[in-house]
């Protein structure tokens, strides 16, 4: 096949815009909007068996890899075009945190792609191929659940392809199980993918080295401490108590979690990353991805399970699949996990449970609506705590970008528009969003300096998204945010001196790692925003769904946000990842082993 460089087709494809119009009849199935990659491709003579192939013209698979491998096959893959980023550009969107991902996430062939970026940038990128245009409503379900369905059969079937949903699909397959992966989102990572300051855990190698003296007694009080002392105390056991060896199997699998950090509300640096202080999620989400791949495991994008199947003694025997290309099918196994997410981005679900977060901005993922949480519910499963929604206290403002705690966690400060700190910056997020929400303007600045830029690589992206005001001085940085210089200054020198001291007698912050006194210096505007669920489906120990009558639902486990109990009424940074891996495994186990007839339901 000929083979076309991506900057050719667009040019051309741009200088053709006028002629779409007149090949439109002859165009195959397109957007209606002459701006899909079909619509482009027809424009240059490109034919539909070009990129679908002669056997089946339009046959594509739900996860597209086929019609991906097309794409990749005359554009290069996403380094290669990565590579060819325009010079003066300093976003480069083929380079990003979201992993080797399919072109049609982005631009999109026939029918509006996700165009991810957009949905979490601020900053206006032009997608090629990548408009929001009005599409015709998809066909609904209905009418194609009158043709007889297909039904295929797997030993587990994992629902959501974030951490929680892979580590389970691993382990249940490394227990010698048929795993069937199933994601409704064009890519994996789930809200995983963007967990910035790490994994929470005790007793590690990684502290060892460091001389950190920790226990799985302190990680268990500070979590139930955190979460108010409403936490499931066997679940958050678990959580304490496996830490450690989640760490050491996430590094078996080829993760790099060695550095070690502090996060609000924990007595001792516990929170796990990669050297360097990279994000924790994008670099787990490959990791897992990659080991899933590597093992074969049949992963489902773009497939939405719409139905939990039950037998006629109610245990859970398989789900109902909606694919995107393929339409409605069954799949029958012997268990089903449930690791679909929160639902922090279901704006609806947010103002029901909590209607004083309406309108609120969210750090979530597109994908984090609670369809889990539904699914097991109108199966039978309890459902607990969903009124326990947790605002993190640093989306920056104007965005939907994540300023991880780790910032603070490493010595940055909060100041508010008068230039004064006003609360311990480590703190739990339930008091640190109260707070910020008290100043002025509903916000307040982050505020640190080249010492702590340099501590922590994920700073980096900030300046790349254009999020940081600075300055040579405090006083250019006051400059540059409106606040006044010489309250500002104090501000700084106070916390120098609380540095110097090793106290902080103003608000009691109990680690202060690094002055601010090493020129730049930087200022990220902050607004609290919804950013995690701590309620959803009542668990075991054993990861099993548990009914309103608390008896185990049989088929029924679950891992991850979507569960309810581990976090109480505030989750702790950091015991979110360390939650899905240590849960994920519990789940993929328990499932492999009433698939191996082990279990007792
Ligand atoms: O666990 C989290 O939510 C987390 C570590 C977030 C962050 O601020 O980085």
């Amino acid at each position: 096949m000929k083979r076309f460089n991506l900057k050719t087709v667009l040019l051309v494809g741009a200088a053709l815009a006028l002629q779409v119009a007149a090949v439109w009849g002859a165009a195959p199935r397109t957007s209606g909007a002459g701006n899909a990659l079909a619509d482009l491709h027809t424009a240059l003579g490109v034919t539909c068996a070009s990129c679908h192939g002669t056997a089946k013209v339009a046959a594509v698979d739900d996860s597209e890899r086929s019609i991906n491998v097309t794409c990749v096959g005359c554009h290069g893959n996403l380094d290669a075009m990565a590579a060819q980023a325009r010079a003066g550009s300093h976003v480069n969107p083929h380079k990003s945190h979201l992993g080797d991902i399919n072109c049609t996430v982005c631009h999109m062939g026939h029918v509006q792609s996700k165009a991810y970026c957009t949905n979490c940038h601020a900053f206006a990128m032009k997608i090629p191929a990548g408009d929001p245009v009005p599409q015709k409503p998809a066909p609904k379900a209905a009418k194609k659940a009158a043709v007889k369905q297909r039904v295929e059969r797997a030993d587990v079937v994992v629902i959501g392809a974030g951490a929680a949903g892979m580590t389970a699909a691993i382990t249940a397959h490394d227990a010698g199980a048929r795993v069937i992966l199933i994601e409704k989102q064009p890519i994996t990572g789930g809200n995983s993918m963007l967990a910035a300051g790490g994994m929470n855990a005790a007793g590690t190698r990684f502290q060892k080295a460091k001389g950190i003296a920790d226990s799985v007694e302190l990680m268990y009080q500070d979590t139930m401490k955190g979460g108010g002392n409403i936490g499931d105390p066997a679940l958050v056991r678990v959580l304490a108590k496996e830490s450690a060896g989640s760490v050491d199997w996430l590094t078996s699998l080829g993760a790099d979690i060695s550095d070690v950090g502090r996060m609000g509300g924990a007595s001792v640096n516990r929170t796990h990353r990669p050297k360097g202080g990279a994000a924790v999620g994008a670099h787990i989400a490959g990791v897992l991805k990659k080991n899933a791949v590597q093992r074969r495991i049949d992963i489902r994008l773009n497939s939405k399970v719409v139905k939990l199947i039950e037998d006629n003694k109610g245990r859970i025997t398989g789900v109902q699949v909606e694919g995107k290309h393929s339409g409605l099918y069954t799949i029958k196994a012997k268990a089903v996990v449930l690791t679909a997410g929160g639902f922090s981005a279901n704006a609806d679900k947010v103002a029901f449970y909590r209607p004083e977060y309406k309108g609120m901005t969210t750090s979530n993922q597109p994908g984090a609506t609670g369809d889990g949480m539904d699914l097991g519910a109108k199966a039978g499963g309890e459902l607990k705590d969903m009124k326990e929604i947790q605002i993190h206290p640093t989306v920056a403002a104007g965005s939907r970008i994540l300023i991880t705690e780790a910032v603070r966690g490493n010595g940055a400060i909060l100041v508010n528009h008068e230039g004064k700190r006003f609360v311990n910056e480590l703190t739990t997020r339930d008091k640190a969003s109260a707070a910020i929400l008290a100043q002025t303007g509903k916000s307040a600045y982050l505020v640190f300096d080249e010492g702590i830029r340099k501590s922590l690589k994920q700073i980096d992206g900030y300046f790349h998204l254009e999020l940081v005001k600075e300055g040579a001085t405090i006083q250019e940085l006051a400059a540059a945010i409106n606040v006044p210089a010489t309250v500002l200054e104090a501000t700084v020198a106070s916390y120098n001196a609380a540095f110097d001291g090793k106290s902080d007698p103003d608000f009691k912050r109990p680690d202060i790692p690094r002055p601010i006194r090493t020129a730049r210096y930087y200022a990220i505007e902050v607004k609290p925003g919804v950013h995690y669920t701590m309620g959803g489906l009542k668990i075991n120990a054993d990861g099993q769904v548990l009914a309103a009558s608390g008896t185990p639902m049989a088929g029924l486990f679950a891992a991850g946000e979507v569960t309810g109990g581990v976090h109480g009424n505030n989750r702790l940074g950091g015991n979110s990842i360390s939650e899905t891996i240590t849960f994920g495994r519990i789940a993929g186990a328990s499932a492999a082993k009433l698939v191996k007839g082990g279990a007792k339901k």
